[in-house]
């Protein structure tokens, strides 16, 4: 098995885990003020963008009077896509996340600053970890310091990988990726008349026509239409080192991924 490094900043020659073999990703949304279809539906693109396979995680269901419902509105975003109601303030739906963690499988967390990762993974882990997972290291100076092991072996014989770079991953919508993800969308294109068809109101549009019989919900299509804009919206925006930056960490873990691709 595979594990990709990268050098930590200084010259410390300890090497720092970035991804192996990615297998899944718990997407972790909090269904309080992080809760945000829009959001999560970008993020579902980026995890398929990757190669891993998403779990979805709304966490602190103990605040929500209707988790339940918010479920829902989730699970349209990508049927056959698990979406798990936890808290694990409480200690809830942690058993279903514990069956990702099995041997042979690799999963790390992506969510929002105080969605609640650490939480769960206190709570996946057992209570023994904050202890264990403290490291007596060298640092550049040779002074010990405390740091945190960011590779945590599951006693079911899963690996859990939480490293910065991989939680603070950023939502990098592409247009490549859009295309990717709406792939009905995108081969149909090629039929309209127009080569430059936006698929808004042009005479002679494959798409709209597919609307049309049926073949494509308009749900569908106001999602693309959403997602593209918001593509070419972030292109302009974001500065070319952080575009760059962030397809960089993407394509660590699309990388780790097709190391070992399910077949
Ligand atoms: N009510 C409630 N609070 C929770 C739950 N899970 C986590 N919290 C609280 O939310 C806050 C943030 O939780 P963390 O686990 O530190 O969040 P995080 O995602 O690790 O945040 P970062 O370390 O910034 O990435 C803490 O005060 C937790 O106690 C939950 O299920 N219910
Ligand atoms: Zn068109």
């Amino acid at each position: 098995k595979s594990i990709l490094c990268r050098k930590c900043a200084g010259d410390t020659t300890e090497a720092q885990v970035v991804a192996a073999n990615v297998d899944t990703a718990f997407l972790v949304m909090g269904l309080d003020r992080d809760f945000n279809p829009r959001r999560m539906e970008r993020l579902l693109t980026m995890t398929f963008d990757s190669g891993a396979l998403p779990v979805i995680v709304l966490n602190k269901a103990d605040l929500s009077a209707d988790g339940e419902s918010q479920r829902q509105v989730i699970e349209q975003l990508s049927p056959g896509t698990p979406v798990l109601l936890v808290s694990a303030r409480v200690g809830t739906g942690i058993g279903a996340l514990r069956s990702f963690m099995r041997k042979g499988e690799t999963v790390v967390l992506i969510g929002s600053s105080g969605a609640g990762k650490s939480t769960i993974i206190n709570r996946l882990f057992g209570e023994e970890l904050m202890r264990t997972r403290e490291v007596r290291a060298k640092d550049s100076r040779g002074r010990h310091t405390t740091t945190h092991r960011q590779l945590l072996k599951h006693p079911d014989g899963g690996l859990l990988i939480d490293n910065p770079g991989i939680r603070e991953i950023q939502l990098w919508v592409s247009e490549e990726s859009v295309a990717g993800s709406f792939a009905d969308i995108h081969s149909l294109a090629g039929s309209c008349r127009f080569r430059d068809c936006s698929h808004e109101t042009e005479p002679g549009c494959a798409v709209l026509s597919a609307v049309r019989r049926g073949a494509i919900s308009e749900a569908r299509l106001q999602s693309y239409y959403k997602l593209l804009k918001e593509a070419r919206y972030l292109a302009l925006k974001q500065d070319e080192s952080a575009q760059r930056e962030q397809k960089r960490r993407w394509k660590i873990i699309h990388k780790a991924f097709r190391h070992n691709p399910k077949s």
